[in-house]
């Protein structure tokens, strides 16, 4: 297995990335698939958000627009309007905030306003200018895989080799971000689980983790209530904690670093337990 990256650099920091990294998910649409319409205010999204930090988180990640399979996109305006107040409510509190979005319109505004990471579930496909906003300011920046868009990425999940086109479509990412003025300490890459893949397509996904770490840069897993832990155990998203725990656990045993999970407590114990006992062995 290829080393692992130890240091992710986001503005002026270094994060260490030589033990699990776990983002806190603020969801703050009235769409997304297990936590839409959450937070009726920015009173109560702030409050969530210090509770996850409270339970270790180390980031939280906030969203405004969702990208479930055949979700409806919003605007720019509509997307900034979700998540300002929270964005510069997390910035006065001193809370590092990672911003899931694919409009760099949206991110020029999360990072005036003291945004710490750049999510981009589309690689940069959908904006590539949103990569100049990093390159400026130096936040750090996630990308992830994606096939099409989120209303199309479900037609066609069959693949020759998962694994490998993932690979390679970060690579063509980090490219992108390479050539905007981006540099390699500011990058994590993401395979998408859930983004285009089947249920079957995600395990192998999780399995083949280690082969993303040829990138040389820190990878992210996001399979937190997802779909495929309800097509294996017959649950619905609320009852996904068990799943979304062994696939962190597993992708960390694999070489993931950072984990974005709405269930900050439960996860943060068990990667934490996991971390001791493999830091523990020779
Ligand atoms: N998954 C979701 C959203 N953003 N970002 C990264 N980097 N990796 C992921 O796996 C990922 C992501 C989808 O989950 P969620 O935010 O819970 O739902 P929705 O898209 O419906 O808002």
């Amino acid at each position: 297995m290829a080393a692992n990256p130890d240091r992710w650099t986001i503005r002026d920091h270094e994060i260490r990335t030589d033990r699990p990294i776990v983002l806190g998910v603020l969801n703050l649409t009235p769409d997304s698939f297990s936590d839409g319409g959450g937070y009726p205010d920015t009173h109560a999204a702030l409050a969530r958000a210090e509770q996850m930090i409270e339970a270790g988180a180390d980031l939280i990640d906030v969203g405004g627009e969702s990208t479930r399979p055949g979700a409806a996109p919003v605007d720019a305006a509509e997307e900034w309007k979700r998540i300002g107040p929270v964005v510069q409510g997390l910035s006065l509190r001193g809370i590092g905030a990672s911003i899931d979005t694919s409009k760099a319109d949206v991110a020029r505004r999360a990072v005036d306003s003291g945004a710490a990471v750049l999510n981009d579930v589309s690689g940069l496909r959908n904006d590539p200018a949103l990569a100049d906003v990093a390159a400026r300011t130096g936040t750090g920046l996630i990308l992830m895989h994606m096939r099409g868009t989120p209303r199309t990425m479900q037609d066609d999940v069959d693949y020759g080799d998962l694994v490998g086109e993932v690979s390679d479509a970060l690579r063509r990412s980090m490219r992108v971000a390479y050539d905007r003025g981006c540099v390699p300490a500011q990058l994590v890459v993401d395979p998408g689980i859930g983004f285009g893949k089947s249920a079957e397509g995600n395990l192998e996904l999780i399995a083949g983790i280690g082969r993303l770490l040829a990138l040389g840069r820190p990878v992210l897993v996001g399979p937190s209530r997802k779909s495929f832990i309800g097509t294996l155990l017959g649950v619905p998203a609320g009852e996904r904690l068990e799943g979304t725990i062994a696939a962190c656990l597993s992708a960390l045993e694999r070489g993931a670093r950072l984990f974005r999970v709405h269930d900050v407590l439960q996860v943060r114990r068990a990667l934490d337990v996991a971390w001791a006992i493999r830091s523990a062995g020779t």
